[in-house]
């Protein structure tokens, strides 16, 4: 085997963010680019000679190139087996589930998630460890630190593998396997739900519609939804992945996914509205006329999921991220059962899942998950309320009203001003973490702070801090404000400003949550100087 070492140069910043790095397609275009970042990621993790990695992608813009370029250099590195989607394909879940599946030592999943796509778009990297899940934030560490040394990347020179064949064929001595993207996770799903409950349903009348948002999930909805639970042809809509996702943001929140929020609030709503984003992970849900947000989602999951047959033996546990309401936590509560609260980012909950100590995990930003994966995942968490619903006969709306009767309701919203100057965010959210040990005690209206501090986690696992994990302030009456950066972005900066109320079971239930919040919105303009660092009097989205 011919191995053609490449001289090449560090390129600065890298860095792999909340997940993975992510830049501008034009950016990853510079000759090297991708290549450094791939070479990195095996520089870190060095693996066994013969070891299998897994490759997929959401089919956005350049999918197919970097894997071309990703499966040269893993067999110039060594590996011994490379498993990637047909077309290039793997949602996010899947590869974590074929990860796992296959005993793979990791694999490299390409996508910007809920990011555009398209040549003046974006693209991403993210390296998945042998559990499935995200790289933790020592293995990220290494891999950023090698972008910064690398002054060669290793590649044969073979022609490209055909990726919509599937079958396997050798690539300089590596077996390159072209497998479905769909049927091992679908079986899956199949273990953890009672597909015969829902079908029964769906014969029974029960409609959904599912937009796929011209991402990764279309090939994968289709299957399990259309084909194997028999909702009528035509509820999958959006289903066939797009490089550019037909220029819009495949973000499945009420602005991104309009047309699904303004069907679900009209006449003909059907029972269940749901969306899922780029790469497959993250999920929206919505009733007939009722809007559930992720983190009340998380919490009506927890305490009916038993109901599934896959989690029938109860919870072991429930994590959330930080800035995710605390309506999880009421139900861990009356479980019995420990709640962890770890910072943004999937990795967090890696350990927690592979110790046990966590059944369920879930963040704000309409991410779901399990320990049947080490990701989040989109259709996973669709199919578990679909599972619920079905079972127990009843309808969103009513099953909502039922949980906030019983543990109260934590009104919710996150703000976002996108796209502003990097230098204005980094000064506010300096000049706040300053202000923070004078704020206990001050008054906003008519909220009073209690605590203010800087979000510091350390892993119950393996020891590991982690810290300036997000700016909290908490009042008097359990209301609290957080304030972050995205790790997500790819111009300038996002400032995500999350505010969360709670109202007891005896309080009012069925408010309009800006209402709910007014107070808290305006002590966070006050506190921040939103308007006075970045020029802004509104966010860009609510969700
Ligand atoms: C955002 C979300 C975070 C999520 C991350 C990756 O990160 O807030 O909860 O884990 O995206 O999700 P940030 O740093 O921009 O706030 V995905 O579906 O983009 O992989
Ligand atoms: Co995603």
């Amino acid at each position: 085997i011919m191995i053609r070492t490449v001289p090449t140069q560090p390129f600065e910043g890298q860095v792999p963010g909340t997940s993975g790095l992510r830049k501008k397609v034009r950016v990853f275009q510079q000759a090297n680019y991708a290549e450094n970042f791939i070479q990195s990621v095996f520089d870190a993790v060095r693996p066994e000679a013969g070891a299998t990695l897994v490759i997929g992608g959401d089919g956005r813009f350049l999918n197919r190139t970097v894997i071309q370029q990703a499966i040269r250099i893993a067999a110039a590195n060594g590996y011994g087996r490379v498993l990637v989607g047909r077309g290039g394909i793997l949602s996010t879940p899947a590869a974590s589930h074929l990860i796992r599946l296959n005993r793979a030592s990791g694999g490299l999943i390409l996508s910007a998630s809920h990011n555009p796509g398209g040549p003046d778009e974006d693209f991403g990297i993210k390296y998945n460890i042998a559990n499935g899940g995200p790289a933790p934030e020592g293995v990220t560490g290494a891999i950023h630190a090698r972008t910064l040394e690398i002054d060669r990347w290793l590649t044969v020179d073979t022609p490209d593998v055909d990726l919509d064949t599937p079958g396997t064929v050798a690539v300089a001595g590596m077996a390159v396997t072209v497998v479905d993207p769909v049927a091992d996770y679908a079986d899956l799903m199949e273990t953890l739900f009672d597909f015969a409950a829902i079908r029964a349903a769906v014969a029974g009348g029960f409609t959904m519609r599912f937009d796929a948002m011209s991402a990764v999930t279309g090939p994968y909805a289709i299957e399990i939804l259309e084909n194997r639970l028999g909702f009528a042809r035509g509820t999958v809509v959006n289903g066939v992945p797009l490089e550019d996702f037909g220029g819009h943001h495949p973000d499945p929140n009420m602005i991104h996914a309009k047309p699904l929020f303004d069907l679900m609030m009209g006449p003909d709503a059907p029972d269940l509205g749901a969306a899922s984003d780029g790469d497959g992970d993250r999920n929206l849900i919505i009733g007939r006329g009722r809007f559930v947000t992720p983190s009340d989602s998380l919490a009506m999951l927890a305490a009916n999921m038993h109901v599934a047959p896959g989690y029938r033996a109860g919870l072991k546990g429930i994590a959330r991220s930080m800035p995710t309401s605390a309506a999880a936590d009421r139900v861990a509560a009356a479980l019995g059962i420990a709640c962890y609260e770890t910072p943004t980012g999937w990795k967090f909950f890696g350990n927690l899942l592979d110790a046990g100590m966590a059944t369920i995990c879930g963040e704000e930003s309409a991410g779901t998950g399990s320990d049947h994966v080490r990701e989040k995942d989109g259709l996973w968490a669709v199919l578990l309320w679909l599972n619920i619903l079905a079972v127990r006969g009843i309808s969103v709306d009513a099953l909502a009203r039922e949980h906030w009767a019983r543990f109260g309701r934590n009104y919710y919203a996150r703000h976002d001003y996108e796209g502003i100057d990097s230098g204005a965010a980094n000064t506010l959210m300096a000049e706040l973490k300053d202000k923070l040990p004078t704020l206990a005690g001050a008054s906003f209206g008519p909220l009073s702070v209690q605590a203010a501090d800087s979000f510091s986690y350390t892993d119950p696992v393996d020891h590991s801090v982690s810290s300036n994990q997000g700016l909290r302030v908490i009042f008097a009456d359990g209301s609290r404000i957080v304030f972050r950066l995205s790790g997500t972005g790819t111009q300038g900066a996002t400032l995500r400003v999350y505010l969360e109320r709670y109202e007891p079971a005896s309080g009012a239930l069925d408010a309009e949550t800006s209402a709910m919040l007014a107070d808290l919105i305006a002590a966070a303009g006050t506190i921040a100087g939103i308007t006075r660092h970045t020029g802004r009097t509104a966010p860009d989205v609510i969700t």
